[in-house]
């Protein structure tokens, strides 16, 4: 077991029971022109969340920890969208609707995919999955349970939305989850404190809420070739 610092206070993990969560990276959340921007928000919000995230992806790819990644999406003749869904916010466009990047938020449509800078690569599954949470209506417990994981490691967007939900999920689910508050993003900086606050409060009520350096410090020393990769990834 190694640990990181972390709060409310440090998170312990078996680097080999532990897997890279990686929720919603997708081109619809983080580029104008998607889903998130038909809800009204400012896309840029979330761009900061990538070069953290992706230094932690290739630590994690070097360490050997199992890496997951999510989508968030609807099959294209969308039946599995319910109408709540569709009609929610009564947006001007709607999910399924064309966009500058294919049909909001339809899977196989290029704004459904993950951003370049952290797409996933060979052996890192993809779960694709209808709502915000990423265990709901999809394998991903088995996939995890599979594996014997048992510590969760999460990056993604947005905080207050599929990463929280997802992380709630997984602790009701018997996983140690620790939040990466750098690698997260919200469109609304408010909303990013107070998810982060919600996770580790009343001692951790549904997990950890660390940074990158303070895992990539902690992942290095074990891993030397993680160190190398974080580097790497960084530029430095
Ligand atoms: C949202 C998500 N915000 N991935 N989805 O609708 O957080």
């Amino acid at each position: 077991m190694i640990s990181a610092r972390a709060e409310p206070y440090e998170f312990a993990f078996d680097p080999q029971k532990t897997a890279l969560l990686m929720i919603d990276f997708q081109r619809d959340f983080v580029y104008p022109g998607g889903f998130g921007e038909s809800l009204g928000n400012d896309t840029s919000f979330l761009l900061k969340a990538l070069p953290p995230a992706a230094r932690v992806l290739n630590a994690c790819r070097a360490a050997g920890i199992f890496v997951i990644h999510t989508r968030e999406g609807h099959r294209s003749d969308l039946s599995d969208l319910p109408v709540a869904k569709y009609e929610r916010g009564q947006p001007s466009l709607h999910i399924g609707d064309p966009g500058p990047m294919g049909r909001l938020l339809v899977r196989g449509e290029y704004g459904h995919d993950i951003v370049e800078e952290v797409y996933p690569i060979d052996g890192e599954p993809i779960v694709d999955k209808p709502g915000k949470g990423a265990f709901y209506a999809t394998d991903m417990d088995t996939i995890l349970k599979t594996r014997g994981i048992r510590y969760l490691i999460v990056c993604g967007v947005t905080t207050e939305v599929c990463v929280q939900t997802s992380d709630r999920e997984a602790n009701d689910r018997g996983y140690d989850a620790l939040v990466l508050a750098d690698c997260v993003g919200s469109y609304f900086p408010e909303f990013q404190r107070v998810a982060l606050e919600m996770i580790k409060a009343q001692g951790g009520i549904f997990g950890w809420v660390g940074d990158s350096s303070a895992f990539l410090e902690v992942l290095g020393s074990v891993y030397p070739a993680a160190a190398a990769a974080a580097g790497a990834a960084s530029g430095a």
